[in-house]
């Protein structure tokens, strides 16, 4: 629903100016009895009482998808579930403890801070306390030599389901750097620590965007944001249509993102292609342009020029080694060094004319939408909400044939959508993961819900829901209500 808590429209500034102020944790919070048990946790592994509470929520993005890294903005909102950190400083100086509450699952780690080592495996992806140590590194960085490690004590918990596209991997990194950040006594606004914990993130070996440490931090119970990151971090509310329902629905396939290469692929593609549509354009610093946005800004093109220039330029749907080595100028050796990351040094093939085309026309979608949503703010009307519903299912079009990160079973999920007259598309980086649906109304959702339960969580073999409450399937789908970003809370 747009606005559960009837906050509605928040007053139109820009959000994310503000620091993360430290609230006290009232009673009545929902997130209250979560901490409370955290905090008993933490009490029994260190034998005293946590200092302060750290919340960061995953999220689901509405529209917008794959192009964050080009520089384009996004639509997403925070989602309930969340990271949620019990914090304290240590005795011992510059020492690491980390508890997960799920210990079964999640191996206790501890480490000298003035000596962060964050390993990244061959295969199988990183250690969960990895992206914890990312965040440290990040608050590292950014006081450079000024970085004295103060010692901290950490119990930590999740209800983010892990590798499903609602980015438990960045809430993780998101609120290692608030922990860090403020048991270093920095003052840092949202902004500053939404960039630091995008940039961060790299150390776990994703070149990712910024949007889901974005939403972390700018947003606000009640509404999506509206994240632009050109020319730089900006978050502006946006009310979802009155009466709307989002659903969440977890395909159940986990993708890993850091534990493949996929998605470096796609930013290695886009990158090609930036570089290659620049020198068609004859720009006398064409081997400076890397980002679509930048082209587009240097070229003054609007969106439909833009889609025709890769039409006119990119004309063939795969190119090799050789062809993007002949256009741009550069040996193969220059194309691993200059281009391919580590994780993407094997690729022969790039599909950069399908690639590109996405980004750009994604991009056009977001914009779309938003004024759509600001439209219905002001009239209501049937044929706006239809479409928003249209967008969505164009950009799961999109993503499935020229992008290529769909599934067999984000599909199923997809077509029993269509069968029931609901737009839904794949959310996050997708090859796994969640779908987001549009419903609308709370009675659709629910009825969509049940569909979803019947037709398709039902089917699955029992192994797959085994870390699940049985029979309920709440907590693979679920409505969904926009909430607040990161929060800092005391007793
Ligand atoms: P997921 O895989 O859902 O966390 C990733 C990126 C985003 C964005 C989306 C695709 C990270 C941390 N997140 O999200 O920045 O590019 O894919 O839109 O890499
Ligand atoms: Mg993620």
């Amino acid at each position: 629903m747009a606005a559960k808590s009837g906050s509605g429209t928040v007053a139109a500034r820009n959000v994310g100016d503000e620091h993360v102020a430290v609230q006290k944790l009232q009673p009545e919070a929902p997130i209250y009895e979560r901490l409370m048990s955290l905090g008993a946790f933490y009490k029994q592994q260190y034998g005293v009482e946590p200092e302060f509470y750290v919340r960061v929520p995953g999220r689901v993005n509405i529209i917008g998808e794959h192009v964050d890294y080009c520089g384009y903005s996004v639509l997403p909102m925070a989602v309930e579930q969340s990271i949620i950190l019990a914090v304290g400083t240590s005795p011992e100086q510059a020492h690491l403890e980390l508890h997960h509450l799920d210990e079964g699952k999640f191996q206790s780690f501890d480490c000298d801070l003035n000596a962060l080592d964050i390993k990244l495996p061959k295969t199988g992806g990183p250690a969960w306390y990895s992206y914890f140590l990312c965040g440290i590194k990040g608050i590292q960085e950014e006081l450079e030599k000024k970085w004295r490690p103060i010692g901290m004590r950490i119990a930590l918990s999740g209800n983010v389901p892990l590798a499903a596209g609602l980015s438990s991997s960045s809430a993780l990194v998101s609120a290692a750097v608030l922990a860090t950040g403020h048991v270093q006594g920095m003052q840092l606004d949202r902004k500053q620590l939404a960039s630091i914990s995008a940039s961060c993130e790299q150390y776990i070996g994703t070149h990712s965007g910024g949007m889901d440490q974005a939403i972390a931090y700018l947003a606000k119970e009640g509404c999506a944001q509206h994240i632009e990151f050109h020319p730089k971090l900006k978050g502006t509310p946006v009310t979802l249509p009155a009466g709307s329902c989002f659903v969440v629905a977890n395909s159940l396939v986990q993708k890993r993102k850091a534990a493949s290469s996929d998605y470096n692929e796609r930013v290695v593609e886009c990158r090609l292609a930036t570089r290659w549509l620049a020198k068609s354009q004859k720009l006398p610093n064409w081997k400076d342009y890397t980002r679509f946005i930048d082209l587009e800004e240097a070229c003054n093109l609007d969106n439909a020029a833009y889609a025709q220039l890769i039409q006119q330029q990119l004309k063939r749907m795969l190119y090799t080694r050789e062809d993007v080595c002949e256009e741009l100028g550069i040996t193969e050796q220059e194309l691993e060094t200059d281009f391919l990351t580590p994780s993407t040094q094997h690729m022969q093939q790039f599909k950069l004319r399908q690639r590109a085309l996405h980004v750009i026309q994604e991009s056009g979608r977001v914009v779309q939408f938003r004024q759509i949503c600001e439209q219905l703010q002001r009239r209501a009307s049937k044929q706006d909400i239809e479409q928003l519903g249209k967008l969505m299912q164009q950009s799961h079009q999109s993503l499935r044939e020229l992008y290529e990160c769909s599934h067999p079973d984000l599909e199923r999920l997809i077509a029993l959508s269509v069968k029931q007259g609901v737009s839904a598309r794949v959310t996050g980086a997708g090859w796994g993961g969640c779908i987001v649906a549009m419903c609308d109304s709370v009675k659709a959702a629910a009825d969509y819900v049940q569909v979803l339960k019947r037709e398709y969580y039902a089917q699955l073999p029992a192994h797959l829901l085994e870390r699940y409450q049985p029979n309920d399937f709440n907590e693979v789908v679920f409505a969904t209500f926009p909430s607040n970003g990161a929060e800092l809370f005391v007793l």
